[in-house]
């Protein structure tokens, strides 16, 4: 029910740094065919840094740890499950292939060794959360998985200070990378303040390490803007996410559906223009991660 790439394998004997990727986006986050182009794209800027990009998804009932490009291609072409934790024995039992999230990522990426995953935004709490209970396994899993996750913040879709409440009340680290606020996804800047920066990857490194001497168990989020030249303006992205908003609830989706479905909505209202956003803040996730990763190696343990 497992595969590990034999170049994973020798790079995590080795030592060498290593960069977790999920594949939800590529399954669900992303349509075909800038879902592939950008996976490989976030590849190639782990590889550029010097560090070993590892893919994580699942096909045919076995779990993949760093997927080859032929394996990305064929899972782009099939019917998809999106992988959160509670899906993964099912999925496996029942040799379903499928999109592993940040959840389930994050879950894996730990267990066979790796320290650092990048992602566009975790999930989070959604708006409305008091009368759905929508609240991503993003959060309960970073809480006890002491990773290293780059990301964008969270989701502009969600509630982004219930969101970061949550964070707070699961002992989640939040950092801002070279920033005082929490980044919207799309917009590089929000309304809500962080108390913590950290601004070179030495910095991130030393902390996480320092996480790790203490026994922490929890995942430190740390949050790379989209850079500002790139972004939709929070108050623009915000006016663009009620009106999608709207249509989504009229249309009653629910559960698992709510972010795939809100971030169609929004690509299609914005005329592309979240998506090439996406892809921008993905690839520079990426990037920063392997670097981190590669500070991370330097300090002996
Ligand atoms: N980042 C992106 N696009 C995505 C995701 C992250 O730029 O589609 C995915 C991640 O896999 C994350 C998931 O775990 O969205 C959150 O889904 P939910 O809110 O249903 O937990
Ligand atoms: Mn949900």
């Amino acid at each position: 029910m497992l595969k590990i790439n034999d170049q994973i394998i020798f790079a995590l004997r080795e030592h060498k740094p290593l960069v977790a990727l999920e594949t939800a986006v590529l399954t669900h986050g992303l349509p075909k065919p800038l879902n592939l182009e950008t996976v490989l794209a976030m590849e190639e800027a782990v590889a550029a840094v010097g560090a070993v990009p590892c893919t994580i998804g699942v096909l045919q009932g076995e779990i993949i740890i760093g997927m080859t490009q032929a394996q990305l291609q064929e899972l782009a072409e099939k019917e998809a499950v999106k992988i959160g934790l509670r899906e993964l024995p099912v999925v496996v039992a029942k040799k379903l292939s499928g999109g592993t999230t940040v959840a389930a990522t994050a879950y894996l990426a730990h267990r066979y060794g790796l320290r650092v995953l990048a992602t566009g935004g975790i999930g989070g709490v959604h708006r409305g959360a008091a009368q759905t209970f929508d609240i991503s396994a993003d959060l309960t899993v970073l809480a006890r998985t002491p990773l290293t996750v780059v990301a964008s913040g969270a989701k502009a879709i969600l509630d982004l200070g219930l969101t970061l409440e949550y964070l707070e009340t699961m002992g989640i680290t939040v950092a801002g990378y070279k920033t005082k606020t929490f980044p919207a996804f799309y917009a590089s800047s929000s309304p809500y303040k962080l108390a913590l920066e950290l601004c070179t990857p030495q910095e991130v490194a030393a902390a996480a390490r320092a996480r790790d001497g203490l026994g922490l168990l929890a995942a430190m989020l740390i949050c790379n803007p989209v850079p500002p030249a790139a972004q939709i303006p929070y108050n623009e992205l915000m006016a663009l996410i009620a009106a999608v908003e709207s249509e989504v609830q009229d249309r009653q989706i629910s559960g698992q559906d709510v972010t795939p479905e809100l971030l169609k909505g929004l690509a299609a209202k914005s005329g592309g223009r979240t998506l090439a956003v996406n892809k921008t803040l993905l690839i520079e996730n990426a990037r920063l991660a392997a670097k981190i990763a590669s500070e991370l190696v330097q300090l002996k343990t």
